[in-house]
């Protein structure tokens, strides 16, 4: 009989080393990589056995509901896209709320989540030291089977954890811990947790995906800028501006981001993009967080490919001003 971890879900298998899945002995309760994450914090990049298309298929075609969850900092346009692909009933659950700064209003998000990004159906706001929300909605729903989608890292299994007190399912910081469906009970539902969407700048590096753990409260960072300097973040993504400019950084506070002087850094002469912001946007780095733009400017980007970059109107002014 074919057994799955208990940690992401993967088959098992004992034949291929190699292969996602391995464990010497198929009695173990872990594949090789969910052992080493949970007990060494040692991680193992892999290959997403599932199709992201065939997952939402296979929900798509069931008669159940679906949350779909996404953390505050990569409330981007492409993210929101893989929500509007679910057809089934769902709601759209903003996570890690802890992290949320304070002078940012759950209502201009909520406004701008409906206007900008079209979503109809109903909006929570949750983190894993707050289930309570997403227990009296479970509580009320009509349906067995609970979906629990959206992009790596959001939070999904932490709240499958925090839901069901269950312990055996893993979690971490790095992307792709989940590798296929995992049924867990909760009340007379049936609870299962996905694989999450993953298209960020992060993915291959985990050092940097350290680096955007979201450990306390967001402080918004404010850099004015001009042309005569450029923000880098973490060393190596270069934002050039041609003028005067106010930038405020919503990431992690483990995330360098710093204003520097001059032209002359190595990274001038890697490929750039240049794209023209309007007045009041978000532009996202995905993974990484997203800068209030106020004023309109032109951006080059250096050492960072387009895919990884959304842009999009903001939630501040606008809605509440
Ligand atoms: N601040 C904060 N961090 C959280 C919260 N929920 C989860 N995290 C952290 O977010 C990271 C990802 O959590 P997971 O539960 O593994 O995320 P996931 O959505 O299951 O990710 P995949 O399995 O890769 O798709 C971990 O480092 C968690 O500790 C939360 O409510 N607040
Ligand atoms: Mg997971």
């Amino acid at each position: 009989m074919s057994k799955c971890c208990k940690g992401c879900g993967v088959l098992l298998q004992n034949e291929d080393p190699s292969k996602i899945g391995y464990v010497e002995n198929i009695d173990q309760k872990y594949c090789r990589r969910c052992f080493r994450m949970r007990n060494y914090h040692e991680f193992q990049k892999v290959d997403i056995p599932e199709e992201q298309g065939s997952m939402l298929e296979k929900v798509n075609k069931s008669k159940g509901f679906a949350f779909f969850f996404c953390d505050f900092l990569n409330l981007y346009s492409d993210n929101i896209k893989c929500y509007h692909q679910i057809k089934i009933p769902k709601l759209f659950c903003v996570t890690k709320s802890d992290s949320i700064p304070e002078s940012i209003y759950y209502e201009n998000i909520r406004k701008w989540l409906q206007k900008t990004h079209h979503v109809t159906e109903e909006i929570l706001f949750i983190s894993v030291k707050n289930v309570h929300k997403l227990k009296e909605k479970l509580s009320r729903l009509p349906y067995q089977k609970i979906f629990f989608l959206g992009p790596t890292n959001a939070g999904k299994s932490s709240l499958v954890k925090a839901l069901t007190n269950q312990s055996e399912i893993t979690v971490s910081e790095m992307p792709n811990t989940t590798l296929n469906f995992i049924k867990v009970p909760y009340l007379e539902k049936q609870i299962y947790d996905t694989v999450g969407f993953a298209d960020m700048y992060t993915l291959d590096d985990p050092a940097l995906i350290k680096k955007t753990i979201l450990k306390k409260q967001i402080r918004p960072l404010i850099i004015p800028v001009n042309e005569s300097c450029s923000l880098l973040i973490e060393d190596f993504i270069r934002l050039q501006f041609d003028r005067q400019v106010q930038v405020t950084f919503f990431k992690s506070d483990l995330l360098k981001v710093q204003k520097v002087y001059g032209k002359n850094t190595a990274l001038l002469d890697t490929p750039s993009f240049t794209k023209d912001i309007k007045a009041r946007s978000h532009v996202y780095f995905k993974g990484l967080g997203f800068c209030y733009i106020k004023a309109p400017c032109k951006i080059t980007f250096y050492n960072i490919a387009e895919e990884y970059i959304n842009i999009c109107e903001s939630f501040f002014g606008g809605y509440h001003e």
